[in-house]
């Protein structure tokens, strides 16, 4: 196996709770995967991506992990494990576990021991610091210092027994791990070291860049309208990061690196700082994920802040990272994860009459670039967004303490905050997948934990299979270009026709071979210029979305939501 097998590789992302329940009780399983391999190898991924299925109390999903040796019984056995991966592995499939190692919950035995005493041999492994200095614990604004956390509400909570506070970056039920205390650190490799002998083939990192801290843990900015100070500076790419994912590649990767995945999830994470963390000579992570692309529609307040993003933003920003990883480091590319709204809502045009167009249009300005590309569950079919009605349709933490925070304590419009949250809210990715028009999608024969969109009867697995113009047998074309273009595994990049405000246009070039790819991001006709791609005119047309995308060669014209793709050799 190449070092860098990856590079002509897809993944394709598990959202466990939500992808299929063998057993009835609403709430997806490891065995329900197991009746769905066939669909994973229909659709050609080369790689899972397993959200987490570890022993937790769930306040976000699974992300707050009690046990790291254990399934969660919600899930299924290790039984239920071995054979899902031994299913995998003999569709020559991989498998990649998420780690969440920033936090565990507070119910994790680390933790419980942690904050038994002031004098615990375990204090330490988490960050725990007294009330400001001159204030009660509890007081108003004793909290040690000003920063907020992602899910609403100050950092810090203050455990009564000791009289000290701890930080939870995320949920209350999510304290941060001490990354300085080198026995949290032997833990954690250990750890890994046991499920990759266990045969699992990598890790996708949950905010690994905020492992490492500033010590003194300093007040942040407060920016205008917000209750909390800006705690990122302290943690975001922190003063160890480096040494810290250096020294995880010595004790856990080496020697097994090249049959490995690891990619490193970190919002913030600049060009630069991605070239650090992804550069081999460095030995630290083969790839991130990046958040600036799907940070574009965001506006000062934040994510729940709406500004559309133009198509111009879109290419500029991806291109720019395209170049920004040209010759060191690796990128990866994905529109959706069980974080982000459905990108066919987001910047595509879910209407039925463009739901398939954009899905597609969309996918193919993903799939042809140079990076991995993930498939997130649902995806592969173009799941839209939730016309959630009311905040009782909502059951993720983060939307649920947004909306009591902005409407209970800074007195927000309740229906616009509402409409936020239905642009905006992670839920939108976690309805259930749409499996067959059958009740409840055909995920579960039960009640399903979450309701699913009322469009899975239009929209779903069975449907798309078998059918020559789905999205799904249009994602199976991508994946099959991938595996067996070298332009598209490791070409050059080259962004054309870069003003053009419709179209994210592209070439790949590699040993003489060129790929063009020219796609309309918006749901009118675009016109160009065809003599600004001169050199194109005798390719032949490899690929098109549209029914009637026969080849026409460069002809000025491209269709709404159209994408075309053309081979130069
Ligand atoms: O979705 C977000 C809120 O807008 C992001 O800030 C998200 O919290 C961030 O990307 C980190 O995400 C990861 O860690 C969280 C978990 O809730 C997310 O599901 C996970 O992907 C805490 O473990």
């Amino acid at each position: 196996m190449s070092e860098t097998w990856w590079k002509s590789a897809v993944v394709y992302q598990i959202y466990p709770r939500s992808f299929a329940d063998s057993d009835g009780d609403g709430i997806g399983d490891l065995r329900g995967i197991i009746q769905h391999l066939d669909h994973l190898q229909e659709l050609g991924v080369d790689v899972v991506w397993l959200s987490p299925i570890y022993a937790s109390p769930h306040d976000d999903n699974g992300y707050d992990i009690s046990d790291y040796r254990a399934i969660d019984p919600l899930f299924g056995t290790f039984e239920d494990f071995d054979e899902l991966l031994a299913g995998l592995h003999a569709r020559g499939i991989k498998l990649v576990m998420d780690l969440v190692v920033n936090h565990t919950s507070d119910e994790h035995p680390w933790f419980i021991e942690s904050a038994s005493s002031l004098d615990s041999p375990k204090r330490d492994w988490y960050w725990w610091r007294p009330p400001r200095e001159g204030l009660e614990a509890g007081a108003h604004g004793a909290e040690p210092n000003n920063w907020g956390s992602f899910f609403s509400g100050p950092a810090w909570q203050l455990d009564p027994a000791t009289g000290e506070y701890y930080l939870h970056l995320f949920s209350r039920k999510q304290p941060d791990l001490n990354w300085e205390n080198p026995e949290v650190r032997e833990a954690v490799y250990d750890m890994m070291n046991w499920w990759l002998d266990r045969g699992v083939d990598g890790f996708r990192m949950d905010v690994i860049n905020f492992i490492s801290k500033v010590v003194s843990l300093p007040d942040g900015e407060v920016p205008p309208g917000r209750l909390y100070g800006e705690g990122y500076p302290f943690f975001g790419q922190g003063p160890r990061i480096h040494e810290f994912l250096h020294e995880m590649h010595e004790k856990v990767f080496a020697g097994r690196a090249d049959r490995i995945l690891t990619v490193g999830e970190m919002p913030g994470v600049t060009i630069e700082d991605a070239r650090l963390f992804t550069d081999p000579a460095r030995a630290e992570l083969d790839m991130v994920f990046q958040f600036e692309h799907v940070d574009l529609d965001h506006g000062p307040g934040g994510k729940w802040d709406d500004r559309p993003a133009s198509v111009l933003d879109l290419k500029r920003n991806l291109a720019k990272w395209q170049e920004g990883l040209a010759d060191t480091g690796w990128n990866s590319l994905y529109w959706n994860n069980h974080d982000q709204p459905r990108v066919v809502s987001r910047f595509g045009d879910d209407r039925p009459e463009y739901r398939a167009a954009s899905a597609k249009a969309l996918g193919t300005v993903l799939h042809l670039m140079r990076g991995t590309p993930y498939v997130y569950q649902g995806e592969e079919l173009g799941m839209a967004n939730v016309p959630f009605e009311s905040i009782d349709d909502f059951r993720d933490i983060e939307t649920l303490n947004h909306y009591a925070e902005a409407v209970d304590i800074q007195g927000r419009d309740a229906a616009e905050v509402m409409a936020d949250l239905r642009r905006t809210s992670r839920d939108n990715a976690r309805t259930p997948m749409q499996w067959s028009d059958a009740p409840a999608a055909g995920f579960t024969t039960g009640t399903p934990w979450i309701a699913p969109n009322p469009d899975y009867v239009l929209v779903n697995a069975a449907a798309e299979t078998h059918a020559a113009d789905s999205v799904f047998s249009y994602y199976r074309q991508l994946i099959d270009l991938r595996h067996r273009s070298a332009v598209v595994a490791d070409g050059d990049f080259t962004l054309v026709l870069a003003d053009h405000p419709q179209l994210f246009a592209y070439v790949r070039e590699r040993d003489g071979k060129a790929l063009l790819v020219l796609v309309n991001l918006t749901g009118e006709p675009a016109r160009y210029d065809p003599a600004d791609l001169a050199g194109w005119e005798d390719a032949a047309l490899v690929l098109g979305n549209l029914a009637d995308s026969v080849d026409r060669g460069l002809r000025g014209l491209v269709e709404p939501w159209e994408a075309l793709v053309f081979e130069r050799s």
